[in-house]
């Protein structure tokens, strides 16, 4: 895969925090964290720890200036905790030292004395404790209570799905550095500068622009840095504060898996009711997630969770309860999908044991409920440019379900150890921030006298690509070569007020703004060029491939001229844009509105191996035809997809977080949690590109891909699923995931509880 940064990745040259090179005297910091899930904290001793020659600084809550608070939705977590600890791994403090060696060796001699409390790791405990983030919130569209007799099939049953570990490349970090007159420039792996900026400013009371914040690249995100990079960036800030002098934090593997917060987990239950024909009529859920300690983002969470509840499928009677419930575990954060596919997993549950029930296969009461332009979904957005059945009857005739199907049949009746299982996906993830005051960009545009470009927006890039698609805007805006443009680092002082580079929108928002800043340059030139030239009709001009052309006849005025000739008529060759998106809207009192600028649709197939004597599996292929509009990249775009489908299925079958009955982390390493590696990812990807798909709220007609591919991957554990079936179809699996293989096979030979009848 080729993508903007490529031949520096392959070299080695790409920078990351840790490749910065830092300023002569540069202090390290190293964060001691509670080691109990829930207590009181009766006495810190850092004697011994002070006593360390080359260590310069311990620091606490008491040695914060300003407002000791990060909460980004709700103010209620505090940078290093106070009299309380509520997860083990909540940062209690940092040493800073002369080296790193030096400050992790002294936070290990901090000696912290604590008062344990209860503490609570299951969702479903702590909502019947009473212990919640959020008030619950209710969805509704017409009436499910009425709806229930109308039904000839009802299912109700409880469906679980673990948490995830995002696990990026390049681990949380920062480096903070004092400028003159009291500012702080951080250098920041965050999805999001601003909220880096915001929070530095209030902890360490003065004002924002005394802060800023410079992104040059991630190393991978994936949510883990659209709110918990905040934290790091600001010890950094607060030790470089307090100490005048540069300071460099970066969290080692083992202390980022402890001390960040994970995908979700859900606990729900669903109760689904259907015509005898399969079509659904009623789908009521109760949606428990397992929110951590502190806020974090758990609301917007929640809230996509609930706007994807019926995934692609027109449902007329919908409840849906979303309960935020507050453990003693890190707190859960954003992570590709943002509750979305936490969401959907349940209706397809639902789906699936529907099916069982009524002897049919799922995907009947799948492509009999698909959405159509028409429809509206259950928080009143209507059903516009839909292509849900589209994506499904191109995958059926492309990739022929009804052979594949067959051929899966008769493999299972020829094997007895082996059993192949498939499934198909349809997916629908709405784009935009669901609130929707973050859906706005702005870009900065600068031509240089020389006739080259360099564009600051709002996007972080970290590996999707971002920077790329932006550069294609461009380039195509002005009709300059993509070479003679630079996208440059992501900064506070050239873009303010940024929303995070998230909800699957950053090429959208930023492409816009960046096109919006390139035409009204473009507008000056073209003025510049008539002045010139003495021609009247400005339409008849414009700028083809670095040359301007009057009436589709090149004239003599080349970019690198026209650039010239308008600086000295002094011209303004820059320009700031914002781009807000048009048209949305959402009542929180009512939950309805049309909170989402469009719809991105696609339907997979997933088809599996499953070896019923280990428990084993291999994921055979996953085949899809996915709404990509006109892509502005179509090798980013399928890297995306690609790498959506891997980190899917591994979220639902072989990641699994654990933790211990004192709620620490098990799977605390590489060597514990289990990646979906090359061997564990689909043999065969296959991506088709739905034809003639339109999007005029994505730049070019393109539409967003970060985060919907990633829920094809639900389709894999379906597939395992009916592939368990057909080697005990006496039996009733439950529906939790992920469906590790050693979970499979003690599913697989668990005690019969209905007796074999043929
Ligand atoms: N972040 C956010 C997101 O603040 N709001 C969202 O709706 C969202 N969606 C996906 C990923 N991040
Ligand atoms: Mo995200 S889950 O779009 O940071």
């Amino acid at each position: 895969m080729r993508n903007i940064d490529i031949e520096k990745h392959v070299r080695g040259e790409s920078q990351f925090i840790d490749d910065l090179i830092v300023p002569e005297g540069t202090l390290y910091a190293s964060v001691f964290d509670s080691t109990i899930a829930h207590g009181k904290i009766i006495n810190i001793n850092i004697d011994e720890a002070n006593s360390i020659s080359g260590v310069r600084a311990i620091l606490t809550s008491a040695d914060i200036p300003g407002i000791d608070q990060v909460g980004g939705i709700i103010p209620d977590e505090t940078l290093f905790a106070e009299d309380e600890v509520q997860f083990i791994g909540e940062p209690i403090g940092i040493v800073i030292a002369d080296s790193i060696e030096i400050a992790k060796k002294a936070a290990k001699k901090i000696k912290i004395d604590y008062e344990p409390l209860p503490a609570i790791f299951d969702p479903r405990e702590a909502f019947e404790k009473g212990k919640l983030i959020i008030p619950p919130k209710i969805f509704f569209s017409g009436n499910v209570d009425e709806a229930w007799n109308k039904c000839d099939i009802i299912v109700e049953g409880q469906v679980e799905t673990g948490g995830q570990e995002h696990l990026y490349l390049e681990t949380q970090g920062a480096i903070a550095i004092p400028q003159e007159g009291g500012k702080i420039k951080i250098f920041s792996s965050t999805q999001s500068p601003t909220a880096v900026q915001r929070v530095a400013a209030r902890i360490l009371d003065v004002d924002m622009n005394n802060i800023e914040v410079d992104v040059l690249r991630l190393g991978g995100a994936f949510g883990g840095k659209e709110d918990q990079a905040t934290h790091w960036a600001v010890m950094a800030a607060l030790a470089a504060f307090k100490l005048n002098k540069p300071v460099k934090l970066v969290l080692n593997r083992m202390d980022d898996l402890r001390m960040t917060g994970k995908r979700h987990p859900y606990s729900s239950d669903y109760k689904i009711g259907l015509t005898s024909e399969g079509k659904i009529l009623a789908f009521e859920a109760t949606y428990f997630q397992n929110g951590g300690a502190f806020a974090d983002l758990s609301p917007a969470i929640l809230d996509r969770t609930l706007f994807h509840a019926t995934n692609s499928y027109f449902v007329p009677n919908v409840k849906t309860t979303g309960i935020s419930c507050k453990t003693n575990l890190p707190p859960n954060t954003a992570f590709r999908g943002f509750g979305g596919p936490q969401g959907k997993f349940v209706i397809e549950a639902a789906i699936h044991k529907a099916s069982e029930k009524m002897g049919i296969d799922a995907s009947e009461i799948q492509r009999n409920n698909l959405l159509k332009n028409g429809d509206s979904f259950y928080y009143g957005q209507q059903v516009e440019n839909c292509y849900a059945e589209k994506c499904w009857t191109d995958a059926e005739e492309k990739y022929n379900i009804k052979k594949l199907k067959q051929e899966v049949e008769d493999f299972n009746r020829k094997n007895y150890q082996f059993k192949k299982g498939i499934a198909v996906m349809p997916i629908c993830f709405g784009i935009s921030f669901t609130n929707t005051f973050l859906n706005q960009a702005s870009a900065l545009v600068h031509i240089y006298t020389d006739g080259s470009v360099g564009v600051s927006t709002a996007a972080v890039e970290m590996g999707q690509g971002v920077n790329e698609k932006i550069k294609i805007a461009v380039s195509k805006t002005l009709s300059v070569s993509k070479d003679r443009i630079r996208i440059e680092t992501t900064n506070t002082t050239r873009t303010a007020n940024t929303s995070a580079t998230a909800a699957s929108s950053g090429a959208d928002l930023n492409g816009n703004a960046a096109i919006i800043a390139s035409k009204n340059i473009l507008e000056r030139l073209i003025k510049s060029a008539a002045e010139e030239l003495k021609i009247i009709d400005i339409s008849d001009l414009e700028i083809k491939d670095e040359f301007l052309y009057h009436k589709n006849k090149k004239t003599k005025l080349s970019w690198n001229e026209l650039i010239r000739l308008t600086f000295q008529k002094r011209i303004s060759l820059s320009s700031n844009a914002l781009y807000a998106t048009p048209n949305i809207y959402f009542d929180k009192e009512t939950n309805k509105g049309r909170p989402f600028a469009y719809h991105v649709y696609g339907t997979g197939i997933t088809n599996v191996t499953l070896d019923c004597l280990r428990g084993t599996y291999t994921i055979d292929f996953v085949k899809v035809v996915h709404d990509f509009g006109k892509s502005l990249d179509p090798v980013i775009d399928l890297g995306q997809a690609e790498g959506g489908i891997a980190q899917g299925i591994g979220w639902l079958s072989v990641e699994e977080v654990v933790h211990s009955n004192e709620g620490k982390l098990l799977s605390n390493s590489l060597s514990t949690y289990k990646l979906p590696d090359i061997y564990a990812a689909p043999k065969e990807i296959e991506v088709t590109f739905l034809e003639d798909s339109e999007n005029r709220f994505g730049p070019f007609n393109s539409k967003a891909i970060g985060e919907p591919p990633l829920m094809y991957g639900i389709g894999a554990y379906f597939a395992i699923l009916n592939a368990m079936k057909a080697f005990r179809p006496d039996k009733e699996f439950e529906i939790n995931a992920p469906l590790t293989p050693e979970k499979v096979l003690m599913n697989l030979y668990r005690k019969v509880e209905v007796p074999v009848t043929s």
